[in-house]
C-alpha cells in the first residue's frame, strides 16, 4: 500500500470483515471490479480477518493517509462510537456496506447499503407457515451466524418471532455456525456425537449457506438425510453453490441476499462527490427460490 493516495483520483478505504463465506468473497470481488484506476478511484482493501480491532487499526490507517471515503462492513453491530467519531473529526463520509452499526447518532455515517436482514428471515417463516399445517408439530434446529452481527440479529429474531406465534414448533438446539462451513459441520457433528438417540429434526434453519454446506454434510453423514423426505434445510444468500444444493432438493428454501453493492456504493460516492444527499439506509432487493424455481438459466447468469 503506497502511503500518499494519488490526488487525480478518488481514494477510498474499504473495511472488509474477511472471507467466511461465498458471499463475503463474491461481495469483495464486487467492491475491487467497481473501484477501479479506470473509473477514477484510487482503492485501498482491508481484510480483518474476522477481527472487530483489525477493522478500527485500518480505519485509523485511513484517516492517517486521509483518503476520501471510508466503505466499512461491520463485523458486528456495537462497539463504534469512537472509531466513527475519529473518521467524523477527519472529515471522511463513512458508508456503511451490508452489515450495521448500533450507534445513537446517526451522523456518524452518512448512508447504509444493505439487506434487510429481519425482513429476510420473515420471508423464510412466512414460507414456512405456510407449508406447514396447523397444530404440526416441528423440531427446529438452528445454526446461528456470527453473532451480534445484523445478519445474525435480523435472522435470528425472525426464527424467534415464529417460534413464539407456534407453541407446536420447538427449539431442539441453537448452535454457532459464524457463517463458515467448517465450524458448522463442526457444531452439527459435535451437538449429534452428545446425543444417545437418534432426535428428531424437521427443519433446520441455517443463517447462509456455507453453514447449509456444512450442516447438510454432518447430518447426511449421521444418517439425517436432507430433502423432502427428510430434514428441510432453510438457508440464506442464495450463492450458485447453494442454488445448486436447492436444486437437488437438499435445501427446500434459499432466501436471497444480494452481494454485488459495490455499483450502489459507486453511486452513492458519485452523488456525495456531486454535493447531493443520500438516504440514510437503502435496501437491495431480494427473492427467494424453491428447488423447481432454480432453473439452468438462473445457474448461467449467476456470478457469486
Ligand atoms: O449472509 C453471509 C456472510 O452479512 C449478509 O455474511 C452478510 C452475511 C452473509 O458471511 O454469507
Amino acid at each position: 500500500m503506497s502511503e500518499e493516495p494519488d490526488t487525480d483520483l478518488i481514494s477510498v478505504g474499504v473495511c472488509q470483515i474477511g472471507a467466511e463465506s461465498d458471499w463475503r468473497v463474491a461481495n469483495s470481488e464486487s467492491i475491487k471490479g467497481t473501484f477501479t484506476e479506470e473509473n477514477g478511484y484510487q482503492l485501498y482493501f482491508e481484510d480483518a480477518q474476522q477481527k472487530q480491532e483489525n477493522q478500527f487499526r485500518a480505519i485509523r490507517r485511513f484517516i492517517q493517509q486521509q483518503v476520501d471515503y471510508i466503505v466499512l462492513m461491520p463485523i458486528t453491530e456495537t462497539g463504534w462510537e469512537s472509531v466513527l467519531q475519529e473518521a467524523r473529526e477527519a472529515g471522511i463520509p463513512v458508508i456503511l456496506v451490508d452489515r450495521m452499526v448500533d450507534v445513537e447518532d446517526e451522523t456518524l455515517y452518512a448512508t447504509h447499503i444493505g439487506s434487510d436482514f429481519l425482513q429476510e428471515g420473515r420471508t423464510a417463516m412466512d414460507w414456512l407457515e405456510q407449508r406447514t399445517p396447523e397444530g404440526k408439530p416441528l423440531s427446529i434446529m438452528h445454526i446461528r451466524g456470527t453473532m451480534d452481527s445484523s445478519a445474525q440479529q435480523g435472522r435470528s429474531d425472525a426464527l424467534e418471532e415464529a417460534l413464539g406465534r407456534h407453541p407446536d414448533w420447538t427449539l431442539l438446539t441453537r448452535l454457532d455456525g459464524d457463517f463458515t462451513q467448517a465450524k458448522a459441520y463442526e457444531v452439527v457433528n459435535e451437538f449429534l456425537a452428545g446425543q444417545p438417540e437418534p432426535v428428531p429434526i424437521d427443519v433446520v434453519y441455517c443463517e447462509n449457506d456455507n453453514e447449509a454446506f456444512g450442516t447438510i454434510q454432518a447430518l447426511e453423514e449421521n444418517g439425517y438425510p436432507c430433502g423432502p423426505e427428510g430434514v428441510t434445510v432453510i438457508s440464506f444468500d442464495a450463492t450458485t453453490s447453494g442454488l445448486e444444493l436447492c436444486a437437488q432438493g437438499k435445501i427446500a428454501l434459499e432466501v436471497e441476499c444480494n452481494p454485488l453493492l459495490g455499483p450502489l456504493v459507486e453511486q452513492a460516492i458519485r452523488t456525495l462527490e456531486q454535493g447531493g444527499t443520500l438516504p440514510r439506509q437503502q435496501y437491495v432487493e431480494e427473492k427467494t427460490f424453491t428447488p423447481s424455481q432454480v432453473t439452468e438459466s438462473l445457474l448461467a447468469g449467476r456470478t457469486y
